[in-house]
């Protein structure tokens, strides 16, 4: 089978009702990103930090994976997919797609401040001061903070699979993050067809051999009729 790989940001789960970071009524509008999504952040104000993560908890609670979720699924059927995803909800695992890689963490996750190998699954959505771990230590969300180094294993095999897949899909992404940001690029360099799917154009757009100026709940179900035909 074909490899596919997707790279899906925050605009994949923005119609199942989640906000996302940089538009209009985004996150980073409200909140300074520095001040909840960094070590710093945490330093100075944990308890901020600890409610900025429950009240995305509780939305994703509330939240169903969307067409776009789906329509990815859909896809196991005509290709191996691989999911690349910047986001940190499990909106792709509740649709019931395979193969997910989190390069930016997990927000229904805890992990110790002492000892970073120690993750847990919250149960519900908080996560409070005084939650700790088996050693004793504050419990923190197990996201990738501002300033924080990715998770290895996942950062490397997105890497090889970027270079390696005979399709690649960037949904939903500003693409202003990196290293997130690159991996399009590391496709694009091994001449591997890249398509994007974005109500607005982004810094990709102009390079992507294929640029689909709609949303993902809409775009990906006619993009797997199309898809029907060739195979
Ligand atoms: C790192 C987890 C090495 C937490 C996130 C100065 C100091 C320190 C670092 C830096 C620095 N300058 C640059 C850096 C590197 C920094 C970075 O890239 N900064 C940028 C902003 C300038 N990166 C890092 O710090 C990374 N670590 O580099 O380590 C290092 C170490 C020390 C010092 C230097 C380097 C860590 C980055 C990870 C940060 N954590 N999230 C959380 O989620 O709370 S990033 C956050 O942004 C989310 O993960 C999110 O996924 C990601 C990217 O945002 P998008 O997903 O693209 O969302 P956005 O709102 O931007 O866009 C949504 C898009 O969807 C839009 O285009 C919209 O049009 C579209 N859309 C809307 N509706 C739909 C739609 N698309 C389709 N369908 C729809 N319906």
């Amino acid at each position: 089978m074909k490899k596919l790989v997707v790279l899906s940001g925050a605009g994949m789960s923005a119609e199942s009702g989640l906000r996302t970071f940089r538009e209009m009524g985004g996150l980073w509008e409200e909140y300074d990103v520095y001040e909840v999504a960094s070590p710093g952040g945490w330093q100075k104000d944990r308890e901020l930090v600890l409610r900025f993560y429950n009240e995305r908890r509780k939305q994703l609670l509330e939240a169903e994976p969307n067409a776009g979720h789906l329509g990815l699924v859909e896809l196991e059927k005509f290709f191996e997919v691989w999911i690349v995803t910047q986001n940190i909800d499990d909106l792709h695992e509740r649709a019931g797609s395979s193969r997910i890689l989190h390069l930016h963490g997990e927000i229904r996750k805890a992990r110790s401040t002492a000892d970073p190998s120690l993750v847990y699954d919250i149960e519900g959505w908080k996560l409070e001061e005084g939650d700790l771990c088996e050693k004793g230590s504050q419990l923190r969300p197990h996201v990738v903070w501002f300033g924080e180094t990715l998770p290895e294993a996942p950062l490397a095999a997105a890497l090889d699979l970027s270079e390696n897949c005979d399709l690649f899909l960037v949904i939903g992404t500003s693409s202003m993050v990196q290293p997130a940001a690159s991996l399009p690029r590391y496709a694009l360099r091994s001449k591997i067809f890249t398509i994007e799917v974005n109500p607005e154009p982004t810094q990709i757009s102009e390079i992507a051999n294929e640029y689909i100026q709609s949303n993902s709940g809409i775009a990906l179900p006619k993009l797997l009729e199309e898809m029907k035909k060739y195979l």
